[in-house]
């Protein structure tokens, strides 16, 4: 059994969630080290890309969110076997990786320049990715991105779509999901009814 401890920021969102949610759908224990924005600059210069999400796994650590919530998806079934499907789960994956790639080169703007910002954002990336979403999840059945069932592509998502809808970014409607795909609303209220997502929900609520 590897011992496992995941470093990121101190709130229930961004790159480390989904893998933070996957480990706990799993029962895989890890050491949940949350820092702050202090504690990250202090201990910046000695990470592997210099951010994080970081993952240490017995001792050494290990970048780039996506091949961890890939890899811990495969740990606590909830990645596909199939190739196909996985290219689908990896598809949304990396979407949702561009969309917040985008959104971090608006941090730190103010005034009139981040609202010009998040508007082409609005506008631009955010909606395309919903349209996405929605146009995939249809044409999967519905219930789950891919494999017809829950994998991490779903985690990734439902954090995204849970912190659009709570307007947790100035400048962008917390109404938006509502109005450019409301089935991804439907979809993300009935995953996180599922009992393991439930349960996740509830104990950092
Ligand atoms: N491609 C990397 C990006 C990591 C990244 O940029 N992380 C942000 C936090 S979500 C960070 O550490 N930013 C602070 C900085 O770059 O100084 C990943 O997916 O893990």
């Amino acid at each position: 059994m590897q011992n496992i401890k995941l470093t990121y920021f101190d709130f229930h969102g961004g790159r480390a969630e989904p893998v933070r949610m996957a480990l706990a759908i799993g029962k895989i224990e890890f050491e949940d080290i949350r820092v702050s924005f202090m504690d990250f600059a202090r201990m910046r210069g000695s990470l592997p890309l210099k951010a994080v999400p970081v993952m240490e796994v017995d001792g050494v650590s290990y970048c780039e969110s996506n091949a961890m919530t890939r890899y811990v998806g495969k740990l606590t079934g909830l990645y596909p076997d199939d190739p196909w499907q996985a290219f689908l789960c990896d598809e949304i994956l990396e979407a949702s990786e561009d969309v917040t790639v985008a959104l971090v080169k608006t941090f730190g703007l103010e005034g009139d320049a981040l609202k010009e910002a998040r508007d082409k954002l609005e506008n631009g990336i955010i909606t395309d990715c919903l349209e996405l979403f929605n146009k995939r999840l249809a044409a999967a059945g519905g219930a789950y991105f891919s494999a017809n069932q829950l994998t991490v592509a779903d985690l990734k998502v439902m954090v995204w779509l849970r912190a659009l809808n709570a307007g947790q970014l100035d400048h962008v409607s917390n109404s938006l999901v509502a109005s450019v795909a409301p089935e991804l609303n439907t979809y993300v209220g009935r995953i996180s009814q599922l009992p393991s997502v439930a349960k996740y929900l509830e104990q950092i609520s």
